[in-house]
């Protein structure tokens, strides 16, 4: 399969926007994904209201396409004068159940007043939220967690920024209030590569047999802004800091008018995924140019043998 047809975009694109919201917002975009137990997805939208502040909102549909159920009030918002945190709001939710825990739990960006740092909150419903609190200092966002723990403790990924750029990170925690022993998952490549300098995590990592299949997008600075594109890599299941294969180009960038116009042109960012009935059906959930919701579909499996064939055998990461 060629790059460009790995992801195809729904015909419907983009599948809700800030006119579908039952109450005043600016903006949604960088939705959260899950498949609940009765098979209904469910998005955690990033809505912008007319300050300029994100909370998040929840919206279900039977077939993950249309007829969305979506809030008449912000879902998850700033937790207010106890979270200074993110008394400038919250944005862009990865979601991960945990069966460990029978509960999801949401990685997402807390938005203060020195900067984006990441935040976890559990919820066994999407109604009511038990926040765990701030878990990575600003800079840090584009965090998710795995589902399960290896050697005995969670796994978080993340995207702290350095004065060396901005790489992944997975650090670990026994109970998910304590961390430590952070590595380096990935990093930026350099100079004209399209993910030179700056990446992050796009949705939580998908477990396959061959390992677990991470998208993470790059962002490429140019004279007039920045491109933010989506690239795939593989890690290893029981050791999922070490990198196994990069794919070398990326595999969705800003093509259409709706990624391209938007309040920030030039950018596809998904931050969720479901998987189909078959198991490989990929439904990859993004907000176009800061915007509007999209989804784009693929095939698991069709991805992992485009990186096998576009990819280099990287190792582990040096500097952690
Ligand atoms: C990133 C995040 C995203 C946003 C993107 C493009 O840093 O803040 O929420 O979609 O920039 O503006």
């Amino acid at each position: 399969m060629k790059t460009g047809e790995l992801l195809r975009r729904h015909p419907g694109n983009p599948i809700l926007t800030a006119a579908d919201w039952p109450y005043p917002v600016h903006s949604v975009f960088n939705p959260g994904a899950t498949k609940l137990k009765d098979g209904r997805t469910l998005l955690l939208c990033r809505c912008e209201d007319h300050r300029g502040l994100s909370h998040l909102c929840r919206a279900i549909s039977m077939d993950g396409i249309t007829d969305w159920q979506i809030d008449h009030s912000p879902t998850f918002q700033s937790g207010g004068d106890g979270y200074p945190e993110e008394v400038w709001g919250v944005e862009d939710a990865r979601i991960t159940f945990v069966p460990e825990l029978g509960s999801y739990i949401i990685a997402y960006t807390a938005f203060g007043k020195v900067g984006p740092g990441v935040s976890l909150a559990k919820t066994k419903d999407f109604v009511t939220f038990e926040r765990l609190g701030l878990m990575m200092q600003p800079d840090d966002k584009d965090a998710a967690l795995l589902p399960r723990r290896i050697d005995g403790n969670f796994l978080l990924i993340h995207r702290p920024v350095s004065t060396d750029g901005a790489d992944l990170w997975i650090t670990q925690s026994p109970d998910l209030k304590t961390w430590g022993s952070p590595r380096l998952m990935l990093r930026a490549r350099r100079g004209a590569w399209w993910d030179a300098n700056k990446i992050g995590l796009s949705p939580p990592p998908i477990e396959t047999p061959d390992g677990w299949l991470v998208l993470y997008h790059g962002v490429r600075t140019h004279a007039s802004g920045s491109l933010y594109r989506v690239g795939a890599a593989l890690f290893d299941l029981e050791h999922p800091e070490t990198v196994l294969i990069r794919g070398d180009s990326w595999i969705m960038g800003p093509e259409a008018s709706y990624e391209r116009i938007g309040d920030v042109p030039n950018v596809v960012f998904p931050n969720g995924y479901t998987i189909g009935e078959d198991g490989d059906t990929l439904h990859l959930y993004y907000g176009a140019a800061d915007s509007s919701v999209c989804l784009a579909t693929g095939s698991v499996s069709e991805i992992l043998k485009w990186l096998k064939d576009h990819g280099d055998y990287v190792g582990p990461q040096t500097g952690s």
